[in-house]
């Protein structure tokens, strides 16, 4: 038996859970935990509510409310999801509980002690008209790696990769939209660099075979690109007040902060069950696993390492089982579009349906690329799998067992070579599911269960118990011992994925009132399960169909989310600053020419374009490649600001900017000015 830690990324308390958060981190890493569970092993399965950093601020000022008022609200609603979910966490705490801060402080000042941090003083950027520093989400500009607009201060979201706002291109408040400025400010740095042979030996070298391809090969290319010391504290008033001199008004930066809740939240709970946390986080022997979305990649992989070998007494993770992204019918999810199918209402809409989302979103997890959840797979994966062959199985053995031995076991009678060899193929599937959830191909196990329900519904429909009841009971009694055992399998290895109907499944199958072996390790070695004279409940349909008008009302539903983003979006934006005619006399806008376009590689949104100006023809980097390919784009005219500085744009120089507009419906088009209008010195003539 070993001592496992399985932590689970702490949602952030701006909004609720939806399927992406579900499908990318909580419902492998509870099947996971559950798995090694029912092994026998010593499991804390961890996560809790991320309740700092600016996305909560920024939510609390957009709803007039504190940030406390932001974290109490979503960490209820996001707690009594998962446990409504059955997501088995061994604690959900939060980092806004005393004990986090009090152990985020702690290790700040452990590092600050050993002298593992740098302290400078350094130029931030700074918004004068909001009077306060811009990080993380208070900064948005394009990313230096790859271009794309809309990049966080500490992170791309387009990339994954992780940078200093001072690294942005193009920076803008998110708060006012101004251009800011640089203003001196003391911050704590880890140097990463420091740490890049440890990285490289640790997870390139120890690694490189066990841990997920896309999880290595991100973490590669960081390493590889070079890494630099990182700022671990922040000029804001939400969050974790750092422990030293001279630091008046900053927090620790939220995902120093973070990582460290998973250790704060196994002390609460060891303190809750009379036990010790440290054999959990420092035992050589105990196995740490991170469950998180790929997002979160360099944060586990290399941020929170680097500090737990800088702190020195902990363990590193064994693996970062890290998923890709789901999309919701086609369409990136999106909190702040409500693009989402949010846990909370699908539990009230859908009730006692929590293991039709969890097959569903493990049947088709994001496990190596993004994947798609539609309801209409949702609806098919439902009716032509949970119901028509693991509920149908049941359900006929329950009636069939009733109906000729008044719901009690048969005595097998003499076996015939298909039983023998249906009792054999049974005794695999622990091994066959097994070996797919040790290596994190959920989906794959998932599908293996279904087909030990499918081996059960041929058996049935193979010896036809109905029919053959009419001339040889004898027979019948053998066909339904063996069905039996095999529904009783079902119950025991479906819990990690299904565990309120393996729940249902023992109780009709009255598992409490017998003393054998249900076990993973029973089926194996072909224990009996249910044995001859125990009598079984009547019990009920493990599932039910979804008719289509569920799914209709659910994409109505998305619909209205849909409309209702585009009429919010549709508001014109308010006017910018004023300028001066002198301003304006500035910009030279002419009237070119595409002659030739490309889409620059690894990027989704940017095209290098081939432009006559009418004065030369020049290169022009422009961010609609999601909106145009790059062949539709050639010969088209187009409004150009020839005099913009150049500057440069993965690793091309742009001279100057395309103009373009939005129609009503958010998409980009060309300013095509009317034919005869010239364009005369720069200055537009109507
Ligand atoms: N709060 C989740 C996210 O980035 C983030 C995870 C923290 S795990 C320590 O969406
Ligand atoms: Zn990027």
């Amino acid at each position: 038996m070993s001592r496992i830690t399985i932590t689970a990324a702490l949602p952030y308390t701006n909004g609720p859970i939806h399927i992406g958060h579900l499908a990318g981190v909580y419902v492998p890493a509870d099947i996971y935990a559950r798995f090694l569970r029912l092994q026998g092993h010593d499991v804390a399965f961890i996560c809790g509510s991320d309740e700092h950093g600016v996305p909560i601020t920024i939510k609390a000022k957009k709803e007039g409310v504190s940030p406390q008022d932001i974290v109490d609200k979503y960490h209820a609603i996001i707690e009594k999801s998962f446990v409504d979910f059955g997501i088995s966490f061994d604690n959900y705490s939060r980092t806004s509980a005393p004990i986090h801060h009090k152990t985020a402080a702690d290790f700040f000042k452990t590092l600050y002690d050993k002298g593992e941090f740098i302290e400078e003083v350094t130029e931030q950027l700074y918004d004068a008209e909001a009077n306060q520093f811009l990080a993380d989400r208070f900064i948005i500009g394009t990313c230096p790696k790859c271009g794309y607009e809309e990049s966080y201060g500490d992170q791309c979201e387009n990339c994954g990769t992780s940078h200093n706002a001072t690294d942005l291109i193009n920076p803008k408040s998110a708060i006012t939209g101004a251009t800011p400025s640089l203003k001196e400010t003391r911050h704590w740095f880890l140097p990463l660099d420091k740490h890049e042979a440890f990285l490289r030996e640790w997870i390139l070298e120890g690694h490189k075979k066990d841990w997920k391809p896309n999880v290595y090969g991100q973490v590669k290319s960081w390493i590889d690109d070079g890494l630099r010391p990182r700022a671990v504290t922040r000029d804001l008033d939400w969050g974790i007040k750092v422990p030293v001199e001279g630091a008046e008004g900053k927090v620790l930066y939220v995902w120093f902060d973070a990582p460290i809740g998973y250790i704060s939240s196994t002390k609460e709970w060891a303190e809750r069950e009379g036990i010790d946390w440290e054999p959990y986080w420092k035992d050589k022997d105990t196995k740490l696993y991170h469950f998180i979305g790929k997002d979160n990649i360099v944060f586990h992989c290399i941020i929170f390492p680097a500090m737990l070998k800088a702190e020195g007494s902990y363990i590193l993770p064994e693996n970062v089982p890290a998923n890709e992204f789901l999309n919701l019918e086609g369409n990136k999810l999106s909190t702040s579009r409500n693009w989402a199918v949010w846990l909370h209402e699908y539990l009230n809409e859908f009730p006692q349906k929590q293991d039709v989302l969890r097959y569903v979103l493990t049947a088709n997890a994001p496990e190596t690329k993004d994947n798609d959840f539609t309801w209409k797979d949702f609806q098919a994966r439902n009716n032509n799998e949970l119901v028509a062959i693991f509920g149908n199985f049941i359900n006929r053995v329950v009636v069939l067992t009733h109906k000729y031995f008044d719901g009690r076991v048969p005595k097998p009678q003499d076996l015939l070579n298909v039983d023998k060899e249906t009792l054999e193929n049974v005794k695999h599937y622990p091994k066959i599911i097994s070996k797919s959830i040790e290596r994190f191909r959920f989906r794959e196990a998932s599908q293996e269960l279904m087909n030990l329900a499918r081996l059960g519904n041929k058996y049935l429909a193979d010896e036809e118990p109905w029919k053959v009841i009419k001339e040889d009971e004898s027979r019948v009694q053998t066909i339904m011992y063996i069905a039996l055992q095999i529904a009783a399998a079902l119950a025991i290895l479906s819990e990690p994925f299904l565990p309120f109907t393996s729940n249902k499944l023992k109780s009709i199958l009255g598992e409490s009132k017998l003393d054998s072996d249900w076990s993973w390790q029973g089926i194996t070695e072909g224990r009996e399960l249910l044995s001859v004279g125990h009598v079984i409940e009547k019990g009920e349909l493990l599932f039910s169909k979804i008719e289509n008008a569920e799914v209709d009302q659910q994409l109505a539903k998305l619909e209205a989310s849909k409309k209702a983003n585009e009429a919010a979006n549709s508001k014109v934006d308010p006017q910018k600053e004023e300028i001066s005619w002198n301003d304006f006399s500035k910009l030279d806008i002419r009237v070119g020419t595409i002659l030739d376009a490309k889409k620059i590689p690894k990027t989704k949104k940017l095209l290098a374009l081939k432009v006559d100006t009418g004065i030369d023809v020049r290169t022009i980097v422009s961010g609609i490649a999601e909106s145009f390919s790059a062949d539709e784009v050639v010969g088209k005219k187009v409004t150009v600001l020839v005099n913009l500085a150049p500057r440069e744009l993965r690793g091309i120089e742009s001279q100057g900017m395309i103009l373009m507009a939005e129609d009503e419906a958010g998409k980009l088009v060309f300013v095509n000015p009317d034919e005869h209008s010239k364009l005369v010195n720069g200055l537009p003539i109507s």
